[in-house]
């Protein structure tokens, strides 16, 4: 059976799980200011983990087309108290961050995952997560967020991202982080058009194929804009059909922002599928062991 090591959590790879979306920043693309006060922010993050969130990503720094970079003291200032008081109730946290002193800092104060958009690129950030029991997500990015989205051609998309998240889990391996700690991300919409995006998710399985466990992003991004014509605030349908679309070709975590109406899709999506909510390890029984929500009605 499949399982990733993160931290004191082990999370059981059978079902698909949903990581959910809390930006403790005053510029995110969708949620960017409604949570930026620490104790929100936590209430936010406790709302996620009780609509079935499988783990809480925190970022302190936006990472989408043009956002600006943050110092690392800012954004240790807005996420650690955040992962510290959501990882004392038992939530398993991950860090959105690219900088080792934010690693650091948020692994320290509980945090079970890094989830890194420039795949331990960073000096020191290796390091860091080697150093620590934690499990890590490596994602492909071309150029940097303020740039990235300037020049998107690529001669074979998925061949570049697919070796690059190869090589980047290769040597997160010779670093000491074991396999099962490592999961791999395509980057929807970093340093990629809709026609890019669209070749990922088409031929996600490739990325699959590599053995990773593989996270998808794709909640209210322009692409979804693009194919729907819709402003960020009313993506919620195409983002749910972008999820399935993702767990229907292999992906094990999707990130999203709205958990709850995820949870149902998949648990309808689940139903049809061989394993179910209650099997062992399903979804009704990570409920009743956080003590929250119910087995549904199944
Ligand atoms: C992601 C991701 C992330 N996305 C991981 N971390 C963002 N592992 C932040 C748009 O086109 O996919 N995987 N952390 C948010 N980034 C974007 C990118 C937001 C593009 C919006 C767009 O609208």
């Amino acid at each position: 059976m499949r399982q990733l090591a993160a931290g004191r959590h082990v999370l059981d790879l059978a079902l698909p799980r949903v990581m959910g979306i809390l930006n403790v920043t005053p510029d995110s693309f969708f949620d960017g200011g409604r949570h930026d006060d620490p104790d929100r922010a936590v209430e936010r993050g406790r709302m996620l983990a009780a609509e079935g969130a499988d783990i809480v990503d925190v970022g302190g720094e936006s990472t989408r087309p043009g956002a600006r970079a943050v110092d690392a003291s800012v954004e240790i200032a807005r996420v650690v108290p955040v992962v510290e008081a959501l990882a004392a109730e038992g939530i398993p946290v991950s860090v959105d961050t690219s900088k080792p002193e934010v690693m650091r800092a948020a692994l320290a104060a509980g945090a079970s995952m890094v989830n890194d958009v420039r795949a331990l690129l960073e000096p020191g950030a290796m390091e860091v997560v080697a150093s620590s029991g934690a499990a890590v997500c490596l994602m492909h990015m071309r150029g940097t967020p303020e740039t990235m989205q300037v020049e998107t051609a690529y001669a074979d998309v998925v061949a570049e991202v697919r070796d690059f998240l190869a090589r980047r889990a290769a040597a997160c391996e010779r670093a000491g982080i074991a396999r099962n700690r490592i999961v791999v991300d395509p980057g929807f919409g970093f340093g990629k058009g809709v026609a890019e995006n669209l070749a990922l998710l088409r031929r996600l399985r490739d990325l699959v194929a590599a053995g990773y466990p593989v996270l998808a992003g794709l909640s209210r991004k322009s692409t979804i804009g693009a194919i729907t014509g819709r402003s960020p605030g009313d993506r919620l349908a195409g983002s749910l059909a972008a999820a399935l679309t993702a767990v229907e070709r292999g992906a094990a975590i999707v990130r999203v922002h709205d958990v709850r109406e995820t949870v149902d899709a998949l648990r309808v999506y689940a139903a049809a599928a061989a394993v179910t909510d209650d099997s062992p390890g399903g979804r009704g029984e990570a409920h009743n062991r956080a003590g929250k929500g119910g087995t549904g009605g199944g």
